[in-house]
């Protein structure tokens, strides 16, 4: 399979490279040099075949006629509606090292900051060259939070990393909760192995603040006031506990604090949640039992419980519900959240923390609008990629007001002219993962992939690990570090003895077989990376940093006096903003709606299809309203990060809060609260 650029015609293996728990096998099909269908890999074990509509369109995406083909200079003022000169990849690597140079011996590196997340999850590209090259200059480190950080700090308290069952193996649970997860459009797999599951018996639930296609796909819909789940979870542990439909056996054995837990669950009364969680007693009862006699059982916990000021207490609760019925010990029982850590990598060898010499400063990467208006001393220069903080970062007018300052220096390197990079002075234009060498490793389920490229770079455009190389050439770094080949990085990180789960897994390796398992075993043979080594209902460590030890419900923070919680969701014909600005998808999608339940929509004078204007302190946009009884009165609900557009003003994250979550730095995106007017 060396050299697929060559071959004209054929069809060639691949994997999606998007922010997506699915990470899907693919078939690339080649005509005359260029991909003209995508489909998903036959022989992939999770894929099948089967893949979503987004990628399934991707090739208009790699065509696209708005690509970037050549390095760009602005000319006009940054921001919207700005105007851009064709350069020479010689003069954008020139201009921004000078510029770099200059503000070094100036203002220090740490004037510098990288912006970067996940638009392509390639492991070299994304925390490799990237990173040595900024911990050689010693630029200011991002703290990367805007996804899951909150949540995975959660639930590492309770299980000591990102640890769950193999998603293969659900197809065997008997009961499959669904919980703030809107998995057909954010993890179509998942989906297919519950449908199995539920050809065998499986009942599916799903909680959700919106009755989305998700919802809608549940045996049993439960609809909850957002930012409870930790009351709901609690709740159920007080049931089982009163009803004694505990493994006492799994408790002893494998878990620490569960005496203080029966205990302390004491006060969460069923008529206490549902006050809470909107959820009925009688359903939280419904509920408990159900959970409490099915085995096995099976929780997804999604991103949405996370998104919020409680968010990381909220996945330590709920992570800690398979133990109390002894899950993990039952095939296809116990939970997922994330699984990134069986497939731990050397991030040691492969970021090289030893090329920083001295510990810089650290910024939290939703806070973008803040640090670049507010920081001290300040930031003088922002490289970024992978990324679009323009549309996805909360506090949007902040961002892009500290992107408007004229002493900033920005570069964005990308496949389009993002949002983000009207504001830059430089742009470079980015190949797709199917023009690049990268490594991948899923976050759900167990396998390492590997994408070598299958056409050859479009125009100009040139892959993060490239431009980095360059850069590092032209400000004359000299560390062999800074000049490994892309191959040479993936060895790197796959030797990694420490991790037993890779062994076996090389390079050469995945060349030949495209994608290689890792040798998981089962969570309960050997001990937990807590710190007991068990699964800990009670936690010493989280004592000590200041919570509470033991799983606790705490409400939102005020956020201002507005009537309705303002969920800002992903949709499901984009990725984040990627896809956003690709005419198919748009149509796809069709517009920027905002879900109201039909009671709120009558005292407001307003009706499905009336456009609505949604507003507090920090921002506004205008959605589409869709009245009905899809939400719980005094929540409404957006899908999708738009794209900027003519005519349209759907710019959610202008009214998302910058507040950090309660664990992990994270974001707080589904906690703001808003006013809704007619226009
Ligand atoms: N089609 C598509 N797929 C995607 C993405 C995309 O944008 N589009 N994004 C990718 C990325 S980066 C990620 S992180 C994942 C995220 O995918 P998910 O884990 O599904 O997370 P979200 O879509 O953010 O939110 C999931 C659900 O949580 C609900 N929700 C919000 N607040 C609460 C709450 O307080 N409680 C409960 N129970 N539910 C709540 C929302 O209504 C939504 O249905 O998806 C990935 N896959
Ligand atoms: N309101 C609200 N906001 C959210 C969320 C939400 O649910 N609600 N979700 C949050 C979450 S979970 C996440 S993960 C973030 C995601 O935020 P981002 O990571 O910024 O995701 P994208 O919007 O997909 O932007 C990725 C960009 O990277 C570019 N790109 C792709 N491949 C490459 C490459 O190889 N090289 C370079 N240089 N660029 C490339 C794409 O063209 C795209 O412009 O958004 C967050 N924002
Ligand atoms: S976005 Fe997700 S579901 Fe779609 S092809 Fe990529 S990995 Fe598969
Ligand atoms: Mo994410």
């Amino acid at each position: 399979m060396s050299n697929m650029i060559d071959q004209l015609n054929g069809v060639f293996p691949s994997v999606c490279s998007l922010d997506c728990p699915d990470q899907c096998g693919l078939l690339l099909h080649k005509q005359d040099g260029k991909i003209v269908k995508i489909e998903g890999d036959p022989s992939h074990p999770i894929t099948q075949g089967a893949i979503c509509n987004k990628v399934r369109n991707m090739t208009a995406r790699i065509y696209d006629e708005q690509r970037l083909k050549y390095p760009l200079k602005r000319v006009g003022p940054k921001g919207e509606g700005s105007r851009f000169e064709r350069i020479s990849w010689e003069e954008a690597v020139s201009t921004i090292t000078a510029n770099w140079q200059r503000l070094i011996a100036e203002e220090g590196s740490e004037s510098i900051l990288p912006y970067s997340f996940y638009g392509n999850m390639g492991r070299i590209g994304t925390e490799g060259m990237d990173r040595r090259f900024f911990n050689r200059m010693g630029a200011s480190r991002l703290l990367y939070t805007i996804c899951q950080s909150a949540g995975t700090e959660g639930y590492a308290y309770t299980m000591g990393g990102s640890y769950g069952i193999d998603p293969e193996d659900t197809v065997d649970a008997k009961l499959i909760i669904m919980w703030g997860i809107n998995a057909v459009s954010t993890n179509m797999h998942q989906v297919v192995l519950a449908e199995k599951a539920r050809k065998n018996g499986a009942q599916i639930v799903v909680i959700d603040v919106h009755k989305n296609q998700t919802g809608r796909w549940a045996d049993w819909f439960i609809p909850i006031l957002p930012g409870t789940d930790g009351a709901l979870a609690l709740g159920i542990m007080h049931i089982l506990f009163a009803e004694q439909i505990v493994d006492e056996a799994f408790l002893s054995q494998y878990t620490v604090g569960h005496e203080e837990l029966r205990q302390h669950v004491r006060q969460y009364e069923p008529a206490v949640v549902s006050a809470i969680t909107g959820v009925p007693v009688e359903d939280i009862y419904r509920l408990a039992r159900l959970y409490g006699q099915t085995t096995p059982s099976f929780i997804r916990i999604g991103n949405g419980p996370q998104h919020h000021d409680n968010g990381g207490m909220t996945v330590r609760t709920i992570a800690c519900l398979p133990a109390l019925t002894g899950q993990w010990l039952h095939h296809g029982g116990g939970a997922i959240k994330g699984n990134g850590g069986f497939l731990d990598i050397n991030t040691a060898a492969l970021q090289r923390p030893d090329l920083l010499a001295k510990p810089t400063r650290e910024i939290n990467m939703i806070q973008l609008g803040s640090a670049l208006l507010e920081l001290d001393p300040p930031i003088r220069s922002l490289y970024v990629y992978n990324s679009n903080p323009a549309v996805v970062a909360p506090e949007a007018n902040k961002v892009r007001e500290g992107l408007q300052r004229e002493d900033l220096f920005t570069v964005v390197h990308d496949l389009f002219l993002t949002e983000t990079a009207m504001y830059a002075d430089i742009v470079l234009p980015a190949t797709s993962s199917y023009e690049n060498t990268d490594l991948y490793k899923s976050y759900w389920h167990h396998y390492v992939q590997i994408q070598q490229p299958v056409i050859a770079p479009y125009e100009e455009s040139k892959a993060n690990t490239e431009v980095f190389r360059l850069l590092a050439q032209a400000m004359g770094y000299e560390e062999q570090a800074l000049k490994d080949s892309d191959e040479e990085m993936i060895r790197q990180s796959l030797n990694y003895p420490r991790n037993p789960y890779l062994e076996g897994i090389s390079l050469e390796g995945l060349q030949e077989t495209q994608f290689a398992k890792a040798k998981i075993t089962p969570l309960m043979a050997s001990p937990l990376k807590t710190p007991s080594g068990k699964i800990e209902l009670i936690s010493e460590q989280m004592e000590k940093l200041g919570y509470p030890p033991l799983p606790t419900y705490t409400s939102l923070i005020d956020d201002g006096d507005y009537p309705f919680l303002f969920v800002p969701a992903p949709n499901h014909n984009f990725l984040n903003s990627t896809f956003s600005n690709n005419e198919k998808h748009v149509r796809m999608e069709k517009a920027p709606k905002l879900h109201m339940n039909a009671s709120d929509a009558a005292a407001l004078g307003l009706a499905s299809g009336d456009m609505a204007r949604v507003w507090n302190a920090r921002g506004e946009c205008e959605l589409i309203v869709s009245a009905g009884e899809d939400v719980l009165p005094g929540v409404v609900v957006s899908q999708g990060l738009w794209a900027d557009a003519p005519g349209r003003k759907a710019l959610v994250n202008a009214l998302t809060p910058d507040r950090v979550a309660d664990m992990g730095g994270g974001a707080t995106f589904f906690s703001g609260r808003v006013q809704v007017e007619k226009v």
